[in-house]
């Protein structure tokens, strides 16, 4: 097997060397982070497959879904909306990434004070290690933050099949009328990609599909509302992370059966650290495939995360789509409405997304908030400092960090983790 995968990476035009490279990193990453927890609920073992075969399995079922005729579309952002995508026939695959790769290459294309996230994406590109980003036939970028937009003029040059999607910035009339107008483009391109054409019906199959692969998260988090919380931080972001991968039955049908166990374990009080235990919600920047930094600090610091206030977590998942609609334009408005509430920083003003952060505290009872910003992220930076101040005139503790995807700083950031715990206790 691991010969026909050799075999399909190189045909995807993959650097094997350094694909071998970036596999052997990561598989030592989840060993060490993953593999060696304590009490982790039994049905985790299929995410723990998910990603032993995230490059591998998962890949060849993309090529053989393309090999029937379906297409493989990329996204960078939660903005990007796959009830339109799988209306047409199409998947669609998360392409955000969490680790360093060919920096020095990247910081030849990208200044050198890029966030991560952008930096990460370009390197998995140049580095030709992502056979995700190689499957895509069309990769869709959203014009958001100012590093996303004008980095995406780059990547343009990179890939011949980037497609750009505008997006608001204001939540006025204007605003939803220009996401109105940008999703009605962006299913007339995905027609064109596919040559299907989505009907009310393809189109309402694939609401409640999403529909219910977020609701299976919704049932996920709100087991975290127990204490002891019956898992950690690190296997719940783990199920976020798997969302915007796997196939989205298999993902509902997974997540349900781990709820399954954790319902029992809540009933039992089982938890996978003892009651008690200071409670931290995390807020901020979306927390990509492999990065799992901040919850592995914060969990070997003697705190558990029972939140993720992030687009890899609550802000990406927490609204369903109505499904009442009947009519194509009936649903796309719904799609519209339900795309329109997602709170990314991006926005201005942004009022919503502090008052989900306090709303988030109150329901997972949480003891202080983590701002996890990533360095020269420019709209979650400059959002932190309100979210502290509030937070604090609310007596509720807030701890805002700044960090990039290096382990440089694993030392400093834990002292101050460590000592932001103390003080909850
Ligand atoms: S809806 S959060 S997924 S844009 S970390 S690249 S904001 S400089 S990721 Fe995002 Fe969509 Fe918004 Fe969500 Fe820019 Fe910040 Fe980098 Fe970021």
């Amino acid at each position: 097997m691991t010969a026909d995968y050799r075999l399909m990476w190189t045909n995807l035009g993959l650097d094997l060397n350094a694909h071998d490279a970036l596999l052997a990193v990561l598989g030592k990453a989840y060993q060490e982070i993953y593999l060696s927890q304590k009490n982790r609920p039994d049905a985790m073992g299929y995410f723990d497959f998910v990603m032993s075969e995230v490059h591998g399995l998962r890949i060849k079922e993309l090529l053989d879904e393309k090999a029937a005729g379906r297409k493989i579309i990329g996204s960078y952002c939660v903005f990007v909306p796959e009830e339109i995508v799988l209306a047409a026939n199409a998947t669609l695959v998360g392409l955000c990434s969490g680790a360093d790769f060919a920096t020095e290459n990247v910081e030849k294309l990208l200044p050198r004070n890029t966030c991560a996230l952008i930096k990460s994406s370009f390197g998995f590109k140049v580095g030709k290690v992502c056979p995700y980003l190689e499957s895509a036939d069309m990769i869709v970028g959203e014009n958001t933050c100012d590093g996303k937009k004008k980095a995406y003029e780059t990547l343009g040059h990179l890939v011949k099949n980037l497609y750009v999607m505008d997006l608001p910035q204001v939540k006025s009339e204007q605003g939803k009328a220009l996401l109105r107008a940008e999703y009605g483009r962006f299913k007339a391109a995905v027609e064109k990609l596919t040559s299907a054409t989505v009907t009310p019906e393809s189109l309402k199959k694939a609401i409640l599909t999403v529909n219910a692969k977020r609701a299976a998260i919704h049932r996920l988090s709100s087991l975290r509302k127990a204490d002891p919380t019956p898992i950690s931080g690190l296997d719940a972001l783990l199920a976020n992370q798997v969302f915007f991968y796997d196939n989205p039955a298999r993902f509902t049908e997974s997540v349900n059966k781990l709820c399954d166990e954790l319902e029992k374990r809540v009933k039992d009080k089982t938890g996978v650290f003892p009651e008690k235990t200071p409670r931290i919600l995390v807020s901020g920047c979306p927390q990509a495939v492999p990065n799992w930094k901040l919850p592995l600090i914060v969990e070997t610091s003697g705190a558990v995360i029972v939140g993720e206030e992030s687009c890899v977590g609550e802000r990406g998942t927490r609204n369903l789509t109505d499904e009442s609609g009947e009519t194509i334009e009936e649903m796309m408005e719904d799609i519209v409405d339900r795309y329109f509430q997602v709170d990314c920083a991006i926005f201005t003003p942004n009022p919503d997304r502090l008052n989900h952060i306090e709303e988030m505290v109150k329901a997972f009872k949480a003891d202080g908030v983590i701002h996890y910003g990533l360095q020269f992220c420019q709209p979650y930076l400059m959002e932190s400092i309100p979210v502290e101040k509030a937070l604090e005139e609310k007596g509720i503790p807030c701890l805002r960090i700044e960090t990039d995807y290096s382990m440089e700083d694993v030392g400093q950031l834990k002292t101050r983790v460590e000592a932001f715990i103390e003080q909850l206790r």
